[in-house]
């Protein structure tokens, strides 16, 4: 990776200076080609890009009107063997070497797997999950107050070694997919305003200083690779947290962006986002307010990304598959997806697929409404004319539902009744159903939780359909409020099975069985969910795949309660046995097309059908 830099002695003026060239490498044979160099460097106006080798061809130079940016094509002949190659910027003043690096490709057979249905993921915010490199806690443009663990906006440690470590613990507790908050390089300062957030650090990696370095804190690119390389040996794939719509204010780009328009506004006159999301979605929305929704900046450090300017989508799509073709990554998760144009949520799918056909990208738009989730899943041509074709969504209709219901803030049945708005989704096997998140309060911190409650819970979103996502810590009932309570570090304790309480203990051991049991049955992962039972404390359901047949039941209510379930309905001959799979060993005969299940209270279980 990366380039050498000669200059020559400059005639006339000055000779054009090159400080950074992005993508840093691209591949021989790539569905891009040509791919959109964007070379940020001094005395450009005027300057050509030539090539010293006739299989790379340059075309399509521009130059912004300050001399700071330079664009170019290059066209990269599909036989171009992996290695270094000279390419010039010259003009009339001089010129500078660059030395272009095309890399080969990662073994698709092994990497870009995609995530599905037969996966678990677990989100990890790699500052606060552990340290496994004190070496890199306190770089020398950071002060003692950005590195103070005592300061919960502050960065902790965590990084990219120490997910490598703790690799084992999470092959232990059965998840095979981990989605790591944002590892762009983001500034190492303390940010400060009059928000009650302030003063605070970027920790959380969602304001990139550069789209295309690993931070600091974290590691580097080579420990990216190791960690992908490891996971994947062990059955583990990594998903990347992308953040197309913004970047940090501390970015080069804000104060000499590449073009006029490449952020909607500037630092000092840019519009807020006002989040009326509504606007993006209904079909009646005014211009404004559907323009500001699009165009306004999530917060006054997070400048907004004009997608609609085509050398920023170019950049961003080809940002994206870097990412993925480097470290062989399998899938992404979109920061705030739905702040930015559905055309360009298209064509970033379309082009992460048409490179890495099983790639997966779930889009964060964090709505409780599933009328609002499934307009943004791909698979369907909205009412605006487009398919964004994308993956997934985070369901967290459902999620806020299994919160009300298992908190005691809404009768059970609320969970069928949530699941039948299915209806609006193409495929409802497709969504990405979540117990937490960073971003949201921890069960155990929410009025009316209980451990049996968070049990519950856990159980409902790794048994129901979809593709499950845990969070770090809810797997040993962690609690913590709202942001950044919800991000305290993860107890290193809690790795080792002795280090852990008794509570910890009941809830990790719980969670590793019920990632187990749907591990073991095909029918728990990817069958179809038909509801048997509900009432104001009890849902049955059942999952179905060819002839396996799996009932969950949740028992809410703090007694045993018999309930009949009507397992004739779904081909559950009489005289057939209904055995537990998890929890208390029990059985129940199928007579007259029904099952009597006795539950215990406060507890969900899963039975086998023998
Ligand atoms: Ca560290
Ligand atoms: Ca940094
Ligand atoms: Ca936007």
């Amino acid at each position: 990776m990366g380039f050498i830099l000669l200059c020559f002695a400059p005639a006339l003026g000055q000779a054009p200076t090159v400080t950074k060239v992005e993508p840093p490498s691209w591949w021989a044979g790539h569905t891009i080609n040509p791919v959109r160099l964007l070379i940020r460097g001094t005395n450009l106006t005027g300057a050509k890009l030539r090539s010293l080798n006739p299989q790379l061809r340059v075309s399509e130079v521009s130059v912004n009107e300050k001399g700071s940016y330079l664009f170019a094509n290059l066209e990269i002949s599909p036989s171009l063997p992996a290695g270094k190659y000279p390419l010039l910027v010259e003009s009339a003043s001089g010129s500078t070497a660059i030395s272009y690096n095309l890399e080969a490709p990662l073994d698709a057979r092994t990497n870009f797997q995609g995530i599905t249905t037969d996966d678990v993921i677990y989100l990890i915010m790699t500052d606060r999950f552990a340290d496994g490199e004190p070496s890199n806690n306190a770089p020398r443009d950071s002060s003692p107050e950005a590195n103070d663990r005592n300061n919960p906006r502050g960065f902790h440690g965590g990084d990219l070694r120490g997910v490598i470590n703790h690799l084992p613990y999470l092959k232990d507790l059965g998840v095979t997919a981990l989605w790591l908050t944002p590892w762009y390089d983001n500034w190492n300062g303390v940010n400060r305003c009059e928000k009650p957030w302030c003063p605070n650090t970027y920790y959380h990696g969602y304001h990139a200083i550069d789209y295309y370095a690993v931070e600091d804190r974290f590691g580097d690119l080579a420990t990216l690779r190791e960690l992908v390389q490891k996971a994947h040996a062990m059955g583990i794939k990594i998903i990347q947290d992308q953040v197309a719509n913004h970047v940090g204010s501390q970015h080069p780009w804000v104060k000499d962006p590449p073009l006029s328009n490449w952020f909607h506004g500037t630092l000092a006159a840019h519009q807020l986002n006002k989040f009326r999301n509504s606007a993006l979605l209904s079909p009646h929305s005014n211009q404004v307010e559907f323009r500001n929704t699009l165009d306004g900046w999530f917060s006054d450090d997070l400048p907004d990304m004009n997608q609609e300017q085509p050398e920023v989508a170019r950049y961003e799509i080809q940002n994206a598959l870097w990412w993925v073709g480097v470290t062989g990554i399998d899938g992404i998760r979109q920061d705030t997806i739905q702040y930015m144009p559905r055309a360009f949520i298209r064509d970033l799918s379309n082009a992460l697929h048409r490179q890495y056909p099983k790639l997966w990208m779930v889009g964060e738009v964090f709505e409780r409404d599933a009328a609002h989730t499934a307009f943004f899943i791909g698979g369907r041509t909205g009412w605006d004319g487009i398919d964004t074709k994308l993956d997934s969504v985070f369901d967290f209709s459902l999620w806020n539902a299994s919160l009300f219901v298992f908190t005691h803030k809404a009768p059970v049945r609320v969970l069928p009744h949530q699941l039948k708005y299915d209806a609006l989704y193409p495929d409802p096997s497709k969504v990405t159903v979540l117990t937490n998140n960073h971003d949201t309060t921890r069960f155990m911190s929410l009025t009316g939780a209980t451990l049996a409650g968070a049990m519950m819970h856990a159980a409902f979103v790794l048994s129901v359909r979809g593709i499950p996502q845990l969070y770090a810590g809810e797997e040993i009932a962690m609690e913590g409020k709202e942001d950044p309570d919800n991000r305290r570090d993860f107890p290193v304790a809690a790795f080792k099975t002795e280090g852990r309480d008794a509570k910890e203990r009941q809830m990790f051991d719980w969670t590793r069985a019920w990632i187990r049991l749907r591990h073991e049955h095909p029918a728990l992962r990817s069958g179809k969910l038909i509801d048997l039972f509900s009432d104001d404390e009890t849902y049955v359901f059942a999952r179905q795949l060819g002839t396996e047949t799996i009932v969950v039941a949740f028992n809410r209510e703090n007694k045993t309660k018999q309930i009949s379930v009507p397992v004739g309905s779904i081909d559950v001959k009489d005289g057939v046995t209904l055995k537990s799979l998890i929890g208390p060993a029990t059985r129940a005969g199928v007579v007259n097309g029904e099952a009597k299940l006795n539950l215990p209270p406060q507890v969900a279980m899963a039975f086998g059908v023998q």
